[in-house]
């Protein structure tokens, strides 16, 4: 899978290049490349923004740079892009989501700061690419790169010999196998500041302890996220 990353603020990437997501690199299992809208200004102060049309409070990015970036990044690379916009208005991003962006072998990631992008850059990109505007949740972040950063690691973990154990991904939290809040756990020592580690784990009885799991996980979801067990 290639990912590419269009922003204002490249540096806000370099974690790319740590632990799981940065082993993908190494193994070629991703390409990553961040480029600076910038580049694709043209004029003495690069400018990006422009005042909203209608009036209003903020600014807008300005449609022609992110029209050459672009045309620059499909010209770059034979695999068919998809535009992932995060922005507060999209799609609510899920686990379901992230396994969907898994399958594709291009994400062309367009990083908005202000009050947003034109929307004629949107509506190219809907007719031109595949598009996906995606929102991490219902609150508000100053620009799309940290949700960028986020969608980019729960869809690499996905990807074939990033996680070491695959069978990790069946039982976690959100797997469409499993859509419970995953159970607690626990590690040595067996006693901690005065707190025990629940007895049924050291029994060795492997049908109980899992269905000790399940309660423990389906009783979490109830009190947490009952929204999830009226789905599941
Ligand atoms: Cl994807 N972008 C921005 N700017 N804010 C958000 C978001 C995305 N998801 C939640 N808030």
């Amino acid at each position: 899978m290639r990912l590419d990353v269009v922003t204002i603020f490249p540096d806000y990437f370099a974690p790319l290049q740590l632990s799981l997501v940065g082993k993908a690199i190494d193994k070629g299992i991703i390409e990553v490349a961040v480029h600076d809208l910038r580049d694709w200004t043209h004029d003495r102060h690069n400018t990006v923004d422009d005042t909203p049309y209608g009036g209003g409070a903020g600014m807008v990015m300005k449609p022609e740079p992110w029209g050459e970036a672009l045309d620059a990044l499909e010209a770059a690379d034979d695999r068919p892009m998809t535009i992932v916009v995060p922005t507060p208005a999209g799609r609510p991003f899920t686990q379901a989501l992230a396994y969907e962006l898994a399958a594709r072998q291009r994400l062309v990631f367009a990083c908005g700061r202000y009050e947003g992008i034109d929307q004629r850059v949107i509506d190219h990109c809907a007719e031109r690419y595949e598009l996906v505007e995606v929102s991490l949740g219902d609150y508000v972040l100053n620009g799309g790169e940290v949700a960028a950063l986020a969608v980019t690691e729960a869809v690499v973990r996905l990807l074939p010999g990033v996680v070491g154990n695959p069978e990790s991904l069946v039982e976690e939290s959100h797997s469409p196998e499993h859509p419970l809040l995953e159970y607690p756990n626990y590690t040595k020592p067996p006693v901690w500041r005065g707190r025990e580690v629940p007895e049924i784990l050291f029994s060795g009885h492997h049908a109980n302890v899992a269905k000790w799991r399940l309660e423990q996980a389906t009783e979490r979801t109830r009190a947490r996220r009952p929204d999830l067990l009226d789905e599941a």
